[in-house]
């Protein structure tokens, strides 16, 4: 049957509403554009935002009713990384700001750490007691000694307080946790990370392969789109996913690979594609180092070899290989973007760089285009103070590849365990809940119990702020002014968001929060605006625009300056030690590395234990939107997926309630159903991340379904990046509850 892109879209909203989709149809459209009428056309009134449900910054437009309530948001049709869509994750966020369980007011600890025991206090308190501890530490330890977590828009005003204050300890989830080593893989092969938007040119590739990227159920929508756009063009899609994935089920193939094997995979097609030729001769011989090397490399990793280790037969392997080699340059191996796997990362994905090279695709349309960003001006402040430590000085000469922090280093600063003398004393957490993103939560939790100070950000009352000395309430995206969405694509554009509706109750925008703290720490000159539009004004106008016309706009694009791919004859210089793209790279070795990715064995599961594999769902982020009404009604609960055979050996049938234990003992606080399906290996068993949420505040998702990040004891860190692998825990079923006091599940 051909694949259209209305099946493709259609299977990605159906798979977001499962059973309850039909009554929420218009309350979440899936892509399509929203047809919601505006309620009162005279006063209904339009602002610009870019949506804060995930990374991909999508720019919008939030309508008002008459009542100036908030109303609905839908895409901004200027905008490249919406295309005037909005995924259902993004049509769903109005209900963060409706959101009656949300912050209200700060609040200070009264009890034991973890208790949760609070009372409410007023602002000036709360900033009063931050700035208060902040001088106590800086004076006692060092500024250094604060650690600040952050992730999301606000997490940068709260990394600019910290610059100011005297800390470089600022790390995020998005790195060591996430796209790290694809980062430093692409750098040390084509001197050029790939950042966020990803440069893919995918709606004019020919083959697109995804290996372990659920483009579908990853609902980055601009990459969602274009793929629905390449599959109605006739692309061929390559799926690798133990999981058959809403992806693998628009392939012309899907490699049901062994998990944890893809680098044999990778190199035995890396192999096929040399010995057959399949390469792009001349791409190859003008603008890479190293070819003979990676050729005598490869010689043994035949697709016989292969086979034996990832079960993929050598002939799926072979055509695979020659569809690549047929679609050259207009072919996409994709470089994923949750790559912290199984430790051997930054080589797995040097391997997929590798592969890229070889078909020619980087600078070639339908491959990888070369992206162009716009430079705002920086609002002028003062020169931050210069730390004497980072976090690089914890672990000295370890993860040198590492371009940014790692924040399991800064958990490990923390933890009694560390010996050393960067011992960081305090935390700061903004837009990040780090209780259900870092793995290994035995240690994040004594490290957290281990501080002497812990201040948490938030507009939910997320697992991190119950283990908070001070929660701050901030308002939503939907309710604030924010730095201007800068981002790299085939055009450089801006995008503004600005509030459409008051702050609700007393939560406030976290530049406010941040520029109040630096008043009272001495800092005041590093937020010397009155409020944040002086910012956005001043920049905007020395870009020759305004803050007026970007409310008008929303988006404003700008005429790129060089060419969007190579041009015959032109010779690239690449950013790397050769100035060529490095297919063998000494600068491995001189970190100490392998300079062409080898493969290594990986531990599979013992028997009755099976590999838990999670990953996304398309009407949810992370644990930010499990308890949002819109987005709840569509997806409650995580079901576990598991193979029929595994069931028939276990008694288990779809519906059943089961509780995980893992390899090391650790058991879920809550249960889930199970979901019997072929669509996964029978040794592996699949859920959604971000579920089974552990404060009861959250009134919506306490208690629903199992957490995937309770399971993740075991982490294998990446040695050139410091990056935690979370793919090698292995689970059990538990029929009964393990935990009998347990009111909830009693
Ligand atoms: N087990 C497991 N762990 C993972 C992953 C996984 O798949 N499984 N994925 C990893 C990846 S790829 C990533 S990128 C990270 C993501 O890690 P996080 O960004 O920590 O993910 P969330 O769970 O969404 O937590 C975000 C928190 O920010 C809050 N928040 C939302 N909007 C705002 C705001 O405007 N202001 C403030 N102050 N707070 C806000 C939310 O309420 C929530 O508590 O997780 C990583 N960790
Ligand atoms: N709906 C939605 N979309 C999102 C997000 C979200 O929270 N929700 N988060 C965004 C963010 S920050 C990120 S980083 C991306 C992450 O998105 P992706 O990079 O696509 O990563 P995962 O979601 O972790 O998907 C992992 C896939 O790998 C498969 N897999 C597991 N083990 C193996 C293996 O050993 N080999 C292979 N080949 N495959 C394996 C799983 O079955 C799953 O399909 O998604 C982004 N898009
Ligand atoms: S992809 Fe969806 S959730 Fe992410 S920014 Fe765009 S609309 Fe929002
Ligand atoms: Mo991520």
């Amino acid at each position: 049957m051909k694949t259209t892109r209305r099946d493709f879209l259609k299977i990605s909203s159906v798979a977001a509403g499962g059973l309850v989709f039909a009554p929420v149809l218009n309350w979440v459209p899936g892509f399509l554009k929203s047809d919601k009428p505006i309620p009162d056309d005279s006063k209904a009134k339009r602002y610009p935002n870019y949506c804060e449900v995930c990374f991909w910054n999508c720019a919008g437009w939030v309508y008002t009713d008459h009542d100036n309530k908030i109303w609905k948001i839908i895409g901004n049709e200027d905008d490249p990384h919406s295309n005037g869509r909005f995924c259902p994750r993004g049509t769903g966020g109005v209900g963060m700001y409706y959101d009656d369980d949300r912050l209200k007011k700060p609040l200070k600890r009264i009890g034991e750490a973890g208790a949760q025991q609070f009372v409410e206090i007023e602002w000036e308190e709360a900033i009063e007691t931050i700035a208060k501890k902040m001088q106590e530490i800086a004076g006692k330890h060092g500024p250094e000694s604060f650690a600040l977590f952050n992730h999301g828009s606000s997490g940068k005003h709260f990394a600019d307080l910290f610059n100011a204050y005297g800390s470089k300890n600022i790390a995020g989830p998005a790195y060591a946790q996430c796209k790290g080593p694809r980062e430093e893989a692409f750098q040390v092969t084509f001197g050029h990370a790939l950042h966020s938007p990803e440069p893919l040119d995918i709606r004019d590739t020919r083959c697109l392969v995804l290996i372990g990227s659920h483009l579908g159920e990853n609902m980055h929508n601009g990459q969602v789109q274009e793929m629905a756009e390449a599959i109605d063009k006739q692309a061929t899609i390559i799926t690798v996913d133990p999981r058959f994935s809403t992806a693998a089920s628009k392939s012309k193939f899907w490699l049901p690979i062994k998990p944890a094997t893809d680098m044999a995979l990778l190199l035995a097609w890396i192999h096929v594609i040399i010995e057959e030729e399949l390469y792009d001769r001349k791409y190859v011989e003008e603008l890479t180092f190293g070819f003979e090397q990676l050729k005598a490399h490869v010689k043994d990793y035949t697709p016989e070899w292969a086979y034996g280790i990832t079960t993929i037969e050598p002939d799926v392997i072979r055509a695979t290989a020659r569809e690549m080699g047929a679609a050259s340059p207009a072919v996409i191996v994709h470089p994923g973007r949750h790559v912290t796997w199984y430790g051997d990362d930054t080589q797995r994905l040097r391997a997929v760089a590798i592969l890229n090279a070889l078909l020619g695709s980087w600078g070639r349309r339908g491959g990888f285009y070369l992206p162009e960003k716009a430079k705002l001006p920086k609002y002028p402040t003062p020169e931050n103070p210069k730390p004497t430590w980072t976090w690089r000085d914890v672990m000295p000469g370890q993860y040198p590849l590492a371009s940014l922090p790692v924040t399991n280093v800064l958990v490990d600063a923390s933890h009694p365990s560390y010996l050393g003398k960067h011992k960081v004393k305090a935390w700061m957490v903004a837009g990040t809940n780090l209780i259900a993103t870092m793995p290994d939560l035995k240690r994040t939790i004594e490290a957290i119990q281990n501080l002497e100070y812990l201040v948490v950000i938030d507009t939910m009352p997320a697992e991190i702020t119950g283990y908070a000395d001070i929660v701050l309430p901030e308002c939503t995206y939907l309710e604030r002014y924010d730095m201007m969405r800068i981002s790299e694509h085939r055009i450089p554009t801006f995008a503004l968001r600005m509030p459409a509706a008051e702050p609700r109750w007393e939560s406030k925008p976290g530049w406010w929060i941040c520029k109040q703290i630096a008043s009272k720490i001495g800092k005041g000159d590093y937020f010397k605006y009155e409020k944040y539009e002086d910012v956005l004004d001043f920049q905007l106008k020395e870009m020759g625009s305004s803050l007026e016309e970007m409310k008008k706009a929303g988006v404003k694009t700008f005429h790129r300056k060089e060419d969007l791919y190579f041009v015959e004859g032109h010779p690239h210089v690449f950013d790397t030690p050769t100035g060529k793209i490095e297919l063998y790279s000494n600068l491995m070795i001189e970190n100490g590395f392998d300079p062409l990715p080898k493969y290594i064995t990986h531990a599979q599961p013992e028997a009755g234990f099976y590999r838990l594999i999670y990953g996304r769902t398309p009407a949810h982020t992370f644990s930010r939107t499990t308890n949002n009404a819109n987005l709840n009604d569509l997806f409650r609960e995580n079901p576990l997926w598991v193979h029929p055979k595994t069931a028939r050996e276990w008694g288990l049938k779809t519906g059943d309630k089961v509780w995980l234990k893992n390899h090391q003992g650790v058991v879920s606080h809550f249960s889930t159903k199970v979901r019997v399906t072929e669509r996964i290996r029978h040794d592996s068993v699949y859920m959604a991340h971000g579920f089974g949420r552990t404060d009861e505040r959250l009134t919506r998702s306490f208690g629903i379904g199992i957490s995937d990040t309770e399971l993740i004891s075991d982490v294998k860190i990446d040695k050139e990046t410091g990056s935690t692998g979370m793919r090698s825990n292995f689970v059990t079923f538990l029929k009964e509850n393990p935990h009998n006091s347990d009111k909830k599940e009693a």
